[in-house]
């Protein structure tokens, strides 16, 4: 039997209930709703056909609950309570044939799909990733971003808006020099290190928080990451520049892998989905398993579904609306949604005007487990960060 992929959309409906007077009395006791009651649905892909039906059975007769009407296609839907998916990674013998390896994959992806916390080591120290998510600022030393271009091209305004970003509560700074929006022209090698040398230097010694370098390029990472960059962010998810990974690798750096189709100066041309969540999510792993394969520990790599990156409205809001299915890959997920053209088409305003609806895609992915957030207006996004945590201090949902 060919290995089946999983594992995209394991999905919890954990609010459920929390509502409930005596949840928490309840969880402490003999029974863990979380874990006995609560549905869970994996979506699995390319089971052979011919073997669909015996494992369809095996897995009702354990009480899962599956869904084949999409069997012809390789597809099965299941769902039951965590602890059945737990019994699945204790099988002990392989009937039907195959169903050992399925079950194995299955109960791994739900099982990351709980995940909590992660620690990604950077060259210089440890980045903790808790429930509360960290804000990324933005800082775009350009001339034509969409939405700040040419504010920060000077250095010395560059430098104080991201010390600024830091005092207003930032995690992380993420400087890039190459505008990736929708039609932007590339930027030559030896003008986005012109643009950057001035500001990233001052930037590691003065801002005292791990610095991210957003970059296509491995010449140019290359020439920063010797200088106390922590952070790869590359947006072409290890697509534009083929040594990328081996250079991100080589300096133990962390790599943020994004998912695009194409290149900013045309991904917007059409981009066709069949179903965006579950395409992001098979495509990141591809770009993992490259990254992996380049020598980047898999500790060291977080991912992000790239919204705006080669993506129609509704893959944007369907990818923000089903974004925890990418956390079956395993990995800390990041989600820029800052300024965006989306936001634009929903809410009809410029892209200095969006920060209101930026916040509203923080909440969103804050309550979704999402990890870092990347964001222009940072001090907004740690206000909507802040008063989650407060609510979650006193009624956490599972
Ligand atoms: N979006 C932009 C740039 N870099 N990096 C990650 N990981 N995820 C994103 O969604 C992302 C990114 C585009 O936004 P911005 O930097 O504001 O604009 P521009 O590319 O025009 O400089």
């Amino acid at each position: 039997m060919t290995s089946p992929e999983i594992l995209h959309n394991p999905r919890v409906f954990a609010g459920t209930l929390s509502g409930f007077e005596g949840f928490r009395r309840f969880r402490s006791r003999v029974v863990d709703p979380v874990r006995h009651l609560l549905p869970v649905a994996v979506e699995v892909e390319a089971v052979p056909p011919s073997r669909a039906p015996a494992i369809c059975e095996f897995l009702a007769a354990r009480g899962f609950f599956v869904d084949d009407r999409r069997a012809a296609a390789g597809r099965l839907a299941v769902a039951g309570s965590l602890d059945r998916f737990e019994l699945l990674s204790d099988l002990e013998e392989d009937r039907p044939p195959g169903i050992l390896p399925l079950a194995a994959a299955i109960a791994r992806a739900v099982a990351l799909r709980f995940v909590e916390t992660f620690e990604v080591p950077l060259p210089r120290g440890l980045l903790r990733l808790g429930r509360r998510p960290l804000v990324m600022g933005v800082l775009n030393v350009t001339p034509d971003s969409f939405s700040d271009g040419g504010r920060y091209l000077a250095a010395e305004a560059a430098i104080e808006r991201a010390l600024e970003m830091v005092k207003e509560g930032a995690d992380l700074i993420d400087v890039g020099a190459e505008s990736t929006r929708p039609g932007a022209k590339p930027v030559p090698v030896g003008e986005e290190i012109q643009r950057l040398e001035p500001v990233l230097d001052v930037l590691v010694e003065r801002a005292g928080v791990p610095i991210s370098l957003d970059t296509r390029k491995a010449e140019v990472a290359e020439h920063f990451l010797p200088r106390g960059v922590d952070i790869v962010n590359d947006v072409s998810g290890l697509t534009f520049d083929r040594r990328m990974g081996e250079v991100v690798a080589r300096h133990r750096a962390a790599l943020v892998v994004t998912h695009s189709r194409g290149v900013p100066e045309s991904m917007q041309d059409d981009p066709v989905y069949e179903d965006a969540p579950a395409d992001v999510a098979r495509e990141l792993r591809e770009r993992i398993a490259r990254a992996r394969a380049a020598g980047v520990a898999e500790e060291r790599i977080l991912i992000d579904p790239g919204i705006g990156f080669g993506k129609r409205l509704e893959d944007n809001l369907d990818l923000l609306a089903r974004i925890e299915e990418l956390r079956s890959l395993g990995r800390p997920i990041l989600v820029g949604c800052s300024r965006k053209s989306f936001l634009g088409k929903i809410t009809g305003r410029a892209p200095e005007e969006r920060v209101a609806a930026t916040s509203a895609t923080t909440a969103l992915a804050a309550l979704r487990g999402v990890k870092i957030v990347r964001v222009h207006d940072v001090r907004e996004a740690i206000d909507v960060v802040s008063v989650l945590e407060a609510i979650d201090a006193r009624h956490p949902v599972a």
